[in-house]
Protein backbone atom coordinates (compact mmCIF):
# COMPACT_ATOMS: atom_id res chain seq x y z
CA UNK A 1 0.00 0.00 0.00
CA UNK A 2 0.90 3.49 -0.46
CA UNK A 3 1.94 5.44 2.99
CA UNK A 4 1.09 8.86 0.91
CA UNK A 5 -2.31 10.13 -0.23
CA UNK A 6 -2.31 10.45 -3.98
CA UNK A 7 -4.67 12.94 -5.47
CA UNK A 8 -5.47 12.85 -9.57
CA UNK A 9 -7.92 14.78 -11.63
CA UNK A 10 -10.11 12.50 -13.86
CA UNK A 11 -11.42 14.58 -17.13
CA UNK A 12 -13.57 13.12 -20.28
CA UNK A 13 -14.72 14.47 -23.44
CA UNK A 14 -13.21 17.81 -24.32
CA UNK A 15 -13.59 18.08 -27.49
CA UNK A 16 -11.05 20.95 -28.09
CA UNK A 17 -11.96 22.66 -30.99
CA UNK A 18 -15.94 21.42 -31.26
CA UNK A 19 -18.84 23.56 -32.21
CA UNK A 20 -18.86 25.49 -34.91
CA UNK A 21 -20.36 28.54 -33.63
CA UNK A 22 -17.01 30.70 -32.40
CA UNK A 23 -18.48 31.92 -29.05
CA UNK A 24 -19.37 28.46 -27.96
CA UNK A 25 -16.13 26.99 -29.11
CA UNK A 26 -14.03 29.62 -27.37
CA UNK A 27 -16.38 29.01 -24.28
CA UNK A 28 -15.89 25.17 -24.69
CA UNK A 29 -11.84 25.90 -24.77
CA UNK A 30 -11.92 28.43 -21.65
CA UNK A 31 -14.13 25.65 -20.00
CA UNK A 32 -11.14 23.10 -20.44
CA UNK A 33 -8.55 26.15 -18.71
CA UNK A 34 -10.34 26.65 -16.02
CA UNK A 35 -10.11 22.68 -15.64
CA UNK A 36 -6.17 23.23 -15.93
CA UNK A 37 -6.44 26.62 -13.74
CA UNK A 38 -7.79 24.15 -10.80
CA UNK A 39 -5.55 21.00 -11.62
CA UNK A 40 -2.59 23.42 -11.10
CA UNK A 41 -3.94 25.33 -7.67
CA UNK A 42 -4.78 21.91 -6.23
CA UNK A 43 -1.43 20.66 -7.05
CA UNK A 44 -2.56 17.52 -8.16
CA UNK A 45 -0.31 14.10 -8.73
CA UNK A 46 -1.18 13.15 -12.32
CA UNK A 47 -4.31 13.79 -15.10
CA UNK A 48 -6.34 10.98 -16.62
CA UNK A 49 -8.05 12.40 -20.03
CA UNK A 50 -10.43 9.29 -20.88
CA UNK A 51 -10.35 9.74 -25.02
CA UNK A 52 -11.69 12.83 -26.92
CA UNK A 53 -9.52 15.01 -25.81
CA UNK A 54 -9.44 16.92 -28.88
CA UNK A 55 -13.20 16.92 -31.59
CA UNK A 56 -11.33 15.57 -34.11
CA UNK A 57 -8.17 13.82 -35.17
CA UNK A 58 -6.99 17.03 -37.07
CA UNK A 59 -7.60 19.89 -34.72
CA UNK A 60 -6.59 23.31 -36.21
CA UNK A 61 -3.31 24.93 -35.65
CA UNK A 62 -5.03 27.42 -33.59
CA UNK A 63 -6.80 25.01 -31.46
CA UNK A 64 -3.21 22.81 -31.08
CA UNK A 65 -1.64 26.12 -30.43
CA UNK A 66 -4.04 26.91 -27.76
CA UNK A 67 -3.49 23.71 -26.18
CA UNK A 68 0.13 23.22 -26.15
CA UNK A 69 0.03 26.13 -24.00
CA UNK A 70 -2.11 24.16 -21.51
CA UNK A 71 -0.19 21.54 -21.26
CA UNK A 72 2.87 22.94 -21.10
CA UNK A 73 1.27 24.91 -18.22
CA UNK A 74 1.09 20.78 -16.50
CA UNK A 75 4.20 20.20 -17.45
CA UNK A 76 6.53 23.20 -15.93
CA UNK A 77 4.21 22.28 -13.10
CA UNK A 78 5.41 18.34 -13.11
CA UNK A 79 1.78 17.29 -13.08
CA UNK A 80 1.69 14.23 -15.66
CA UNK A 81 -1.04 13.46 -18.32
CA UNK A 82 -2.33 9.90 -19.15
CA UNK A 83 -4.54 9.87 -22.17
CA UNK A 84 -6.42 7.21 -23.97
CA UNK A 85 -7.58 8.37 -27.58
CA UNK A 86 -11.58 8.33 -27.89
CA UNK A 87 -14.12 8.09 -30.92
CA UNK A 88 -13.11 11.66 -31.65
CA UNK A 89 -9.75 11.71 -31.90
CA UNK A 90 -9.06 8.20 -32.69
CA UNK A 91 -7.81 7.91 -36.64
CA UNK A 92 -7.91 4.49 -38.43
CA UNK A 93 -4.00 5.18 -39.75
CA UNK A 94 -3.34 5.31 -36.07
CA UNK A 95 -1.72 8.94 -36.17
CA UNK A 96 -3.11 11.61 -34.55
CA UNK A 97 -1.94 14.66 -32.74
CA UNK A 98 -2.17 13.00 -29.36
CA UNK A 99 1.18 11.50 -30.63
CA UNK A 100 2.51 15.42 -31.38
CA UNK A 101 1.77 15.74 -27.86
CA UNK A 102 3.03 12.76 -26.33
CA UNK A 103 6.79 13.53 -28.61
CA UNK A 104 6.60 16.61 -27.12
CA UNK A 105 6.88 15.14 -23.43
CA UNK A 106 3.16 16.75 -22.83
CA UNK A 107 1.34 13.27 -22.05
CA UNK A 108 1.97 10.12 -21.97
CA UNK A 109 -0.51 7.77 -24.05
CA UNK A 110 -1.22 4.41 -22.06
CA UNK A 111 -2.70 2.74 -24.85
CA UNK A 112 -0.79 -0.66 -24.64
CA UNK A 113 -1.66 -4.54 -25.25
CA UNK A 114 -0.93 -7.79 -26.65
CA UNK A 115 -3.04 -9.96 -28.15
CA UNK A 116 -2.79 -13.17 -27.38
CA UNK A 117 -3.06 -16.46 -29.69
CA UNK A 118 -6.49 -17.34 -28.38
CA UNK A 119 -7.75 -13.93 -29.04
CA UNK A 120 -7.43 -11.90 -25.42
CA UNK A 121 -6.16 -9.16 -25.63
CA UNK A 122 -3.11 -8.53 -22.46
CA UNK A 123 -2.91 -5.10 -21.70
CA UNK A 124 0.27 -3.55 -20.04
CA UNK A 125 0.72 -1.01 -17.59
CA UNK A 126 1.93 2.48 -17.06
CA UNK A 127 3.33 3.67 -13.76
CA UNK A 128 2.89 6.72 -11.47
CA UNK A 129 4.57 5.43 -8.86
CA UNK A 130 2.85 2.34 -7.37
CA UNK A 131 -0.81 2.95 -9.05
CA UNK A 132 -0.57 1.20 -12.12
CA UNK A 133 -2.61 2.65 -15.25
CA UNK A 134 -4.17 0.34 -18.00
CA UNK A 135 -5.84 1.71 -21.30
CA UNK A 136 -7.89 0.88 -24.27
CA UNK A 137 -9.08 3.34 -26.55
CA UNK A 138 -12.51 4.38 -27.71
CA UNK A 139 -13.05 3.68 -31.22
CA UNK A 140 -15.85 4.81 -33.83
CA UNK A 141 -19.22 3.55 -33.51
CA UNK A 142 -18.61 1.18 -30.34
CA UNK A 143 -15.57 -0.46 -32.55
CA UNK A 144 -13.72 -1.30 -29.42
CA UNK A 145 -17.04 -3.05 -27.25
CA UNK A 146 -15.95 -6.28 -28.84
CA UNK A 147 -12.46 -6.18 -27.72
CA UNK A 148 -13.07 -5.40 -24.31
CA UNK A 149 -14.90 -8.83 -23.45
CA UNK A 150 -11.48 -9.78 -24.01
CA UNK A 151 -8.91 -7.63 -22.29
CA UNK A 152 -7.32 -8.87 -19.09
CA UNK A 153 -4.32 -7.29 -16.50
CA UNK A 154 -1.55 -10.49 -15.58
CA UNK A 155 -0.45 -9.01 -12.22
CA UNK A 156 -2.37 -7.40 -9.32
CA UNK A 157 -1.10 -3.86 -8.30
CA UNK A 158 -2.14 -2.11 -4.67
CA UNK A 159 -3.86 0.33 -7.26
CA UNK A 160 -5.10 0.05 -10.30
CA UNK A 161 -6.51 2.06 -12.91
CA UNK A 162 -8.34 1.38 -16.37
CA UNK A 163 -9.27 3.76 -18.49
CA UNK A 164 -11.68 3.02 -21.13
CA UNK A 165 -13.89 5.36 -23.85
CA UNK A 166 -17.01 3.27 -24.26
CA UNK A 167 -20.43 3.44 -22.24
CA UNK A 168 -21.37 0.95 -19.93
CA UNK A 169 -24.78 -0.69 -19.83
CA UNK A 170 -25.64 1.35 -16.47
CA UNK A 171 -26.18 4.46 -18.20
CA UNK A 172 -26.83 3.89 -22.09
CA UNK A 173 -30.75 4.01 -21.68
CA UNK A 174 -32.22 4.03 -24.38
CA UNK A 175 -29.69 5.54 -26.57
CA UNK A 176 -28.76 3.09 -29.71
CA UNK A 177 -25.30 2.57 -28.74
CA UNK A 178 -23.09 -0.62 -28.22
CA UNK A 179 -22.66 -0.96 -24.09
CA UNK A 180 -20.57 -2.99 -22.14
CA UNK A 181 -21.40 -4.23 -18.64
CA UNK A 182 -19.09 -2.76 -16.37
CA UNK A 183 -19.14 -6.61 -14.33
CA UNK A 184 -17.30 -8.29 -17.72
CA UNK A 185 -14.46 -5.47 -17.11
CA UNK A 186 -11.13 -6.90 -15.22
CA UNK A 187 -10.93 -5.52 -11.69
CA UNK A 188 -9.59 -2.14 -11.12
CA UNK A 189 -10.11 0.06 -8.11
CA UNK A 190 -10.67 2.66 -10.54
CA UNK A 191 -12.38 3.26 -13.91
CA UNK A 192 -11.52 6.33 -15.30
CA UNK A 193 -13.98 6.43 -18.59
CA UNK A 194 -15.31 8.79 -20.87
CA UNK A 195 -17.78 8.68 -24.10
CA UNK A 196 -20.98 9.25 -22.76
CA UNK A 197 -21.64 13.50 -21.91
CA UNK A 198 -23.63 12.30 -18.52
CA UNK A 199 -21.95 12.83 -14.78
CA UNK A 200 -22.05 9.58 -13.48
CA UNK A 201 -20.68 7.15 -10.48
CA UNK A 202 -21.08 4.31 -9.09
CA UNK A 203 -19.24 2.59 -6.26
CA UNK A 204 -19.23 -1.80 -5.91
CA UNK A 205 -17.31 -2.69 -2.79
CA UNK A 206 -13.36 -1.38 -3.24
CA UNK A 207 -14.32 0.01 -7.17
CA UNK A 208 -15.50 3.36 -8.54
CA UNK A 209 -16.83 3.69 -12.02
CA UNK A 210 -17.01 7.16 -12.81
CA UNK A 211 -17.98 9.34 -16.20
CA UNK A 212 -17.05 13.03 -14.91
CA UNK A 213 -18.84 14.41 -17.66
CA UNK A 214 -17.63 16.59 -20.31
CA UNK A 215 -14.97 19.41 -19.83
CA UNK A 216 -17.94 21.48 -21.68
CA UNK A 217 -21.40 20.27 -23.11
CA UNK A 218 -20.85 19.65 -27.10
CA UNK A 219 -24.73 20.28 -28.46
CA UNK A 220 -28.19 22.03 -27.31
CA UNK A 221 -29.16 19.10 -25.95
CA UNK A 222 -26.55 18.82 -23.29
CA UNK A 223 -26.14 22.41 -22.66
CA UNK A 224 -29.77 22.07 -21.66
CA UNK A 225 -28.93 19.30 -19.53
CA UNK A 226 -25.76 19.82 -17.73
CA UNK A 227 -25.59 23.78 -18.03
CA UNK A 228 -21.52 23.60 -17.84
CA UNK A 229 -18.19 21.37 -18.04
CA UNK A 230 -17.22 19.04 -14.98
CA UNK A 231 -14.45 16.51 -14.08
CA UNK A 232 -13.68 14.44 -11.18
CA UNK A 233 -10.82 15.01 -8.54
CA UNK A 234 -10.22 11.71 -6.74
CA UNK A 235 -7.99 11.38 -3.56
CA UNK A 236 -7.12 8.05 -2.52
CA UNK A 237 -4.28 6.24 0.33
CA UNK A 238 -4.16 2.96 -1.44
CA UNK A 239 -6.94 1.32 1.17
CA UNK A 240 -9.86 4.21 0.74
CA UNK A 241 -10.97 6.11 -2.46
CA UNK A 242 -12.33 9.85 -2.33
CA UNK A 243 -14.24 11.40 -5.25
CA UNK A 244 -15.83 14.82 -6.38
CA UNK A 245 -16.99 16.25 -9.16
CA UNK A 246 -15.88 19.85 -9.83
CA UNK A 247 -18.50 21.53 -11.80
CA UNK A 248 -17.09 24.69 -14.10
CA UNK A 249 -19.87 26.94 -14.32
CA UNK A 250 -19.12 29.47 -17.34
CA UNK A 251 -21.70 31.41 -19.19
CA UNK A 252 -25.68 31.16 -17.94
CA UNK A 253 -27.57 28.68 -19.56
CA UNK A 254 -31.67 29.88 -20.48
CA UNK A 255 -33.86 26.87 -21.78
CA UNK A 256 -37.01 28.21 -23.23
CA UNK A 257 -39.76 25.36 -24.34
CA UNK A 258 -42.42 27.58 -25.92
CA UNK A 259 -45.29 25.27 -27.12
CA UNK A 260 -47.07 26.35 -30.88
CA UNK A 261 -50.01 25.21 -32.99
CA UNK A 262 -49.98 28.05 -35.59
CA UNK A 263 -46.84 28.47 -37.70
CA UNK A 264 -47.81 31.85 -38.70
CA UNK A 265 -48.48 33.68 -35.35
CA UNK A 266 -45.64 31.98 -33.83
CA UNK A 267 -42.75 34.37 -34.34
CA UNK A 268 -45.43 37.07 -32.79
CA UNK A 269 -45.92 34.40 -29.52
CA UNK A 270 -42.26 33.67 -29.17
CA UNK A 271 -41.16 37.33 -29.51
CA UNK A 272 -43.37 38.20 -26.65
CA UNK A 273 -42.79 35.58 -24.63
CA UNK A 274 -39.13 36.31 -24.99
CA UNK A 275 -39.69 40.11 -23.91
CA UNK A 276 -40.57 39.44 -20.08
CA UNK A 277 -36.98 37.27 -19.60
CA UNK A 278 -33.94 38.68 -18.81
CA UNK A 279 -31.55 37.61 -21.71
CA UNK A 280 -28.51 39.35 -21.22
CA UNK A 281 -25.44 37.59 -21.63
CA UNK A 282 -26.96 33.92 -21.57
CA UNK A 283 -26.41 31.34 -23.50
CA UNK A 284 -30.55 31.05 -25.08
CA UNK A 285 -31.62 27.87 -25.75
CA UNK A 286 -35.71 27.98 -27.50
CA UNK A 287 -37.23 24.62 -27.61
CA UNK A 288 -40.16 24.53 -29.40
CA UNK A 289 -42.90 21.94 -29.45
CA UNK A 290 -46.83 21.20 -30.57
CA UNK A 291 -48.75 20.26 -33.22
CA UNK A 292 -49.14 22.36 -35.78
CA UNK A 293 -52.78 23.20 -37.06
CA UNK A 294 -51.54 26.19 -38.79
CA UNK A 295 -48.45 26.82 -40.99
CA UNK A 296 -45.25 24.91 -41.28
CA UNK A 297 -42.11 25.49 -39.27
CA UNK A 298 -40.95 27.77 -42.18
CA UNK A 299 -43.49 29.76 -41.61
CA UNK A 300 -41.47 30.95 -38.17
CA UNK A 301 -39.25 33.63 -38.84
CA UNK A 302 -36.22 32.84 -36.94
CA UNK A 303 -33.74 35.57 -38.32
CA UNK A 304 -36.54 37.93 -36.62
CA UNK A 305 -36.60 36.33 -33.58
CA UNK A 306 -32.68 35.99 -33.26
CA UNK A 307 -32.99 39.67 -33.96
CA UNK A 308 -34.84 40.19 -30.78
CA UNK A 309 -32.25 38.01 -29.13
CA UNK A 310 -29.60 39.89 -29.94
CA UNK A 311 -31.35 43.16 -28.75
CA UNK A 312 -31.38 41.53 -25.39
CA UNK A 313 -28.00 41.44 -25.57
CA UNK A 314 -27.64 37.53 -25.08
CA UNK A 315 -24.49 35.97 -25.36
CA UNK A 316 -25.75 33.52 -28.00
CA UNK A 317 -28.85 31.58 -29.41
CA UNK A 318 -29.74 28.29 -30.59
CA UNK A 319 -32.83 26.16 -31.66
CA UNK A 320 -34.70 22.87 -31.99
CA UNK A 321 -37.82 22.61 -33.42
CA UNK A 322 -37.59 18.88 -33.98
CA UNK A 323 -40.01 18.09 -31.10
CA UNK A 324 -42.63 20.31 -33.59
CA UNK A 325 -45.39 17.95 -34.80
CA UNK A 326 -47.30 18.67 -38.24
CA UNK A 327 -51.10 17.78 -38.01
CA UNK A 328 -51.90 14.42 -39.79
CA UNK A 329 -54.10 14.96 -42.69
CA UNK A 330 -56.28 12.59 -44.21
CA UNK A 331 -56.19 12.61 -47.94
CA UNK A 332 -57.87 11.02 -50.48
CA UNK A 333 -55.71 9.60 -53.53
CA UNK A 334 -58.81 10.47 -56.05
CA UNK A 335 -58.89 14.04 -55.39
CA UNK A 336 -56.35 14.87 -57.91
CA UNK A 337 -57.54 18.33 -58.74
CA UNK A 338 -56.02 19.72 -55.34
CA UNK A 339 -53.69 23.03 -56.10
CA UNK A 340 -52.39 22.95 -52.83
CA UNK A 341 -48.71 22.37 -52.51
CA UNK A 342 -48.80 20.92 -49.00
CA UNK A 343 -51.43 18.85 -49.82
CA UNK A 344 -50.46 17.44 -52.68
CA UNK A 345 -46.90 16.29 -51.16
CA UNK A 346 -48.95 14.80 -47.75
CA UNK A 347 -50.81 13.24 -50.58
CA UNK A 348 -47.87 11.33 -52.43
CA UNK A 349 -46.47 10.74 -49.10
CA UNK A 350 -49.51 8.95 -47.98
CA UNK A 351 -49.43 7.31 -51.01
CA UNK A 352 -45.96 6.16 -51.02
CA UNK A 353 -46.29 5.20 -47.12
CA UNK A 354 -49.11 3.00 -47.81
CA UNK A 355 -47.13 1.09 -50.42
CA UNK A 356 -43.94 1.00 -48.38
CA UNK A 357 -44.98 1.04 -44.53
CA UNK A 358 -42.10 1.20 -42.44
CA UNK A 359 -41.21 3.02 -39.24
CA UNK A 360 -39.50 5.78 -41.45
CA UNK A 361 -42.05 7.19 -43.07
CA UNK A 362 -43.10 9.19 -39.41
CA UNK A 363 -40.39 11.32 -40.51
CA UNK A 364 -40.70 12.20 -43.80
CA UNK A 365 -43.15 15.60 -43.18
CA UNK A 366 -40.64 16.69 -40.94
CA UNK A 367 -37.29 15.85 -43.15
CA UNK A 368 -39.38 17.50 -46.00
CA UNK A 369 -40.05 20.82 -44.14
CA UNK A 370 -36.60 20.60 -42.71
CA UNK A 371 -34.63 20.34 -46.08
CA UNK A 372 -36.57 23.42 -47.26
CA UNK A 373 -34.87 25.81 -44.53
CA UNK A 374 -33.27 28.21 -46.48
CA UNK A 375 -29.62 29.92 -45.78
CA UNK A 376 -29.89 33.05 -44.14
CA UNK A 377 -28.45 35.61 -45.86
CA UNK A 378 -24.24 36.15 -45.15
CA UNK A 379 -24.76 32.84 -42.99
CA UNK A 380 -21.90 30.82 -44.10
CA UNK A 381 -22.11 27.85 -45.48
CA UNK A 382 -20.46 26.05 -42.60
CA UNK A 383 -23.15 27.04 -40.24
CA UNK A 384 -25.86 26.50 -42.62
CA UNK A 385 -24.99 23.13 -43.18
CA UNK A 386 -24.58 22.71 -39.08
CA UNK A 387 -28.08 24.09 -38.70
CA UNK A 388 -29.27 22.11 -41.13
CA UNK A 389 -27.84 18.78 -39.92
CA UNK A 390 -28.63 19.50 -36.53
CA UNK A 391 -32.13 19.55 -37.32
CA UNK A 392 -31.96 16.35 -39.54
CA UNK A 393 -30.52 14.85 -36.75
CA UNK A 394 -32.75 15.72 -34.12
CA UNK A 395 -35.65 14.79 -36.35
CA UNK A 396 -34.22 11.38 -36.89
CA UNK A 397 -33.80 11.05 -33.07
CA UNK A 398 -29.86 10.68 -33.67
CA UNK A 399 -29.03 12.55 -30.21
CA UNK A 400 -25.26 13.14 -30.84
CA UNK A 401 -23.90 11.01 -27.59
CA UNK A 402 -20.33 10.85 -29.11
MN1 LIG B 1 -17.09 12.36 -26.58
Amino acid sequence: MQSKSTKFAHLADCHLGGWRQEELQKLNFQSFQKAIQIILQQNLDFVLISGDLFDSAYPSIEILKESFAEFKKLHDAKIPVYLISGSHDFSVSGKTFLDVLEKAGFCKNVENWETQEDGKIKLKPTFHEQIAIYGYPGKKSGMEVEDLSKIYFDSMHPFTILMIHTTIRDVVGTLPIESIKKESLPLANYYAMGHIHKRFEDKIANSRYVYPGPTYPNNFQELSDLQHGSFQIVETDGANIQTQNIQLPIKEVITITIEITNALEATQQIISHLDKLMLRDKIVLLKLTGTLSQGKTGDIKFTEIEDFIKKKEAFTFLRNISSIKIQATDFQIESTSEDNIEKIESQILGEYSKQNPTDFNKYLPQLMSSLSMEKNEDEKSAVYEDRLLTELKNILELNEVI
